[in-house]
């Protein structure tokens, strides 16, 4: 034991020594800055270097090169034979043969050797380099970042693990920024503060407090679970074109927007609730969505086109006038394989998308629910390459939501072989009464691979629109949909006599809606549109 004590003030001393030389040796790191003890320990152990000019440049962005050979020094890897003409190529290339980070993450080519690192791959290739064990719980790390919805999912495990041992911690505004650059200062207090989390790191502790990669605490008030991840933003005048980020919906300037709403019942029997007064009355309880569910079977659009066509366009064009966001769903359910009406579906989204191609409100979802004996790769797939090109062809960057087989629940399927192109997201159907865990796991594993999601259609009864209600369970659905920044719809705006129907029986459709008007289902459902 004393030769430890011993071993380890001979090791904090050598340490101060090298401190204070090697702050010296920069001349624009100030001893009393927040990264002087993390940039001179660092540099003192060769583990980064300041320029030739023998400055550090502490506020320069830190580039990917610069970044992976701090990192693999750090961990001790040695460098390998590169790929490219470049001074940290054969850093990267050991980097990734030992799976720090993927290749199209970082191209051992070489092209993006020189760009910035995104904060969310440096965190990952910090932990996966010094502290592969780390994990962090989802539930209670992703609480800590109020703008989780940015992160990508591959990145989840990597920043859960980074928020839970303390290497990471947010902005003054509880923020992780996963896609911004970080300081040269910045980087070194990372890899520093990791470092000191290590076994071995221990030799590079110092009596001093470092400053955490952001700030001074992690968020100092942690987000409580009832506030959202990301709030509601409003309608489209205040939005514009929606666009995919990562797995998370955004709006023109790329910020997060989350859509909540309700879903009409089919047009043909309860087209009376697509007009303008009801969806008047769903945004005036905070709702900034309405989706038109246009069946293809049960005496839908197959058999009567013209006239579902023009019921469609009545409701969407009443949405677009209140300025909310509007989904077209072709509703197929009885017809269960969407390429059985590929051709009927071609010509309708391409004149639907005409129509509306100057149109930031409008959002296509090409198949409702897949389902009977129907399979992602030899059917579903196919006809949304299809229908996703009939689309582009009018309108180059709406959203298109496009559903899997076992209606629209077989998200796997779709995030292990997705669609090519931008703007595209995949819908994931839920009822709160027959589906729980199994399938919120898939949808966390889906983002995981990168694919975005959103829950077009979603009830509180159970699969067949009545039971229940399972508020209770719904509740869990909507927690969980709210942490993750996903958007939704309800199953159904109607009074139909079911459960899922969110208005009681008899409900008029040409005056505001109160209280007494909503079923159990509505009364929860719409309290549920401003903050999730
Ligand atoms: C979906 C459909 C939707 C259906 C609801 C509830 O179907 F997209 O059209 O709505 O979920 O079942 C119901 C109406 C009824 C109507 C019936 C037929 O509420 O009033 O009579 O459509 O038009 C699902 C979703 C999931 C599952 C099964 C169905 N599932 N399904 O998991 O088994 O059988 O319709």
């Amino acid at each position: 034991m004393r030769r430890l004590v011993r071993l380890l003030t001979a090791v904090l001393l050598c340490s101060l020594f090298l401190s204070a030389s090697a702050s010296a040796a920069f001349p624009d790191v100030p001893s009393q800055s927040w990264y002087a003890e993390a940039v001179s320990q660092m540099a003192a152990t060769g583990l980064l270097s300041g320029g030739s000019d023998g400055r550090f440049r502490p506020d320069a962005t830190i580039s990917a090169a610069e970044f992976i050979s701090i990192a693999a020094r750090s961990a001790g890897l040695s460098p390998k034979r590169g790929q490219a003409a470049h001074w940290a190529s054969g850093w990267a290339q050991a980097a990734l043969e030992v799976g720090w980070y993927d290749w199209d993450e970082l191209p051992p080519t070489g092209e993006r050797f020189n760009e910035p690192i995104p904060r969310q791959l440096a965190v990952k290739i910090l932990m996966r380099a010094l502290l592969p064990e780390a994990r962090g719980d989802y539930l209670t790390e992703s609480q800590k970042i109020s703008d989780f919805s940015l992160l990508n999912g591959r990145y989840y495990d990597s920043v859960l693990a980074a928020y839970a041992s303390g290497v990471v911690s947010g902005d003054a505004n509880g923020c992780f920024r996963p896609l911004g650059s970080l300081s040269r200062a910045e980087a070194s207090v990372l890899v520093y503060t990791a470092l000191q989390k290590t076994q071995g790191g221990a030799a590079m502790v110092s009596s001093t407090a470092t400053r955490p990669v952001t700030a001074p605490q992690p968020s100092a008030t942690p987000l409580k679970p009832s506030q959202p991840a990301v709030s509601h933003s409003g309608g489209v005048r205040e939005n514009g074109w929606l666009q995919v980020c990562g797995t998370q919906l955004c709006n023109a300037s790329g910020e997060p927007v989350v859509l909540r709403g309700m879903s009409t019942h089919g047009l043909q029997w309860y087209g009376n609730f697509a007009n303008t007064q009801s969806i008047r009355n769903l945004s005036s309880f905070g709702a900034n969505l309405f989706r038109v569910a246009m069946y293809t079977g049960e005496n839908g659009y197959l058999s009567q086109p013209d006239a579902m066509r023009q019921q469609a366009m009545n409701a969407i064009d009443a949405a677009i006038a209140e300025d909310l966001y509007v989904i077209l769903d072709w509703h197929i359910l009885s017809d269960g394989n969407p390429m059985s009406h590929v051709e009927e579906a071609a010509v309708f989204f391409s004149e639907m998308a005409r129509r509306y191609q100057d149109c930031p409100a409008v959002i296509y979802e090409i198949c409702n629910e897949p389902n009977g004996n129907t399979s992602w790769s030899g059917d579903v797939k196919p006809y949304a390459e299809r229908i996703v090109s009939c689309i582009r062809a009018q309108s180059p960057q709406a959203v298109i939501l496009i559903g899997s087989p076992t209606w629209s629940q077989d998200i796997h399927l779709a995030a292990a072989d997705p669609v090519a192109g931008e703007n595209l997201m995949y819908t994931l159907h839920f009822y709160a009464g027959a589906h729980g865990a199994e399938l919120r796991e898939r949808i966390d594993k889906a983002l995981a691979n990168g694919l975005p999601v959103f829950v077009s259609e979603w009830g509180t009864s159970r699969a067949d629109g009545s039971g229940g209600v399972f508020l209770e369970q719904a509740g869990e659905w909507l927690d969980f949909l709210r942490v993750r920044g996903i958007s939704w719809a309800n199953w159904s705006l109607c009074d139909k006599a079911e459960t899922s129907a969110a208005l009681k029986p008899g409900t008029p459709t040409d005056r505001a809606w109160t209280q007494a008007d909503l079923s159990a289902s509505g009364q929860f459902v719409f309290s549920r549109f401003r903050d999730g």
